[in-house]
């Protein structure tokens, strides 16, 4: 089976993670394929060799497209999928401070 076009890296606990995962469910959308963690506890072990060939720092959320082209920081994923996939339409609050 081919994967999907959109990989995204993710936990399933804690406030940006959650952003992606609550947004996926409000939108229906099927064609991202998550890719989820255990959320660490602490640093042992974390990044695993996956995510630090992306990431230096490790930090989740991460998206990938099938061009590769790779989008962190919760709200810039957000604004991407939602430029990606208009419909249905969910309003993309910016939130300067973080
Ligand atoms: N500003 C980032 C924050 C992401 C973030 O802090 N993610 C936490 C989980 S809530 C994380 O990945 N922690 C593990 C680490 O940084 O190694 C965003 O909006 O995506």
């Amino acid at each position: 089976m081919r994967g999907k076009a959109v990989k995204l890296y993710n936990f399933g606990f804690g406030p940006y993670p959650q952003r992606l995962n609550i947004y996926l469910a409000e939108k229906g959308l099927s064609d991202v394929q998550r890719v989820m963690f255990k959320t660490p506890t602490d640093k042992t072990g974390w990044p695993p060799a996956e995510i630090a060939a992306i990431s230096q720092t490790g930090s989740l959320p991460i998206l990938i497209d099938e061009a590769g082209t790779t989008v962190t920081q919760s709200l810039a994923i957000l604004e991407f999928l939602e430029d990606r996939y208009p419909a249905p339409d969910i309003e993309v609050l910016p939130i300067p401070w973080i």
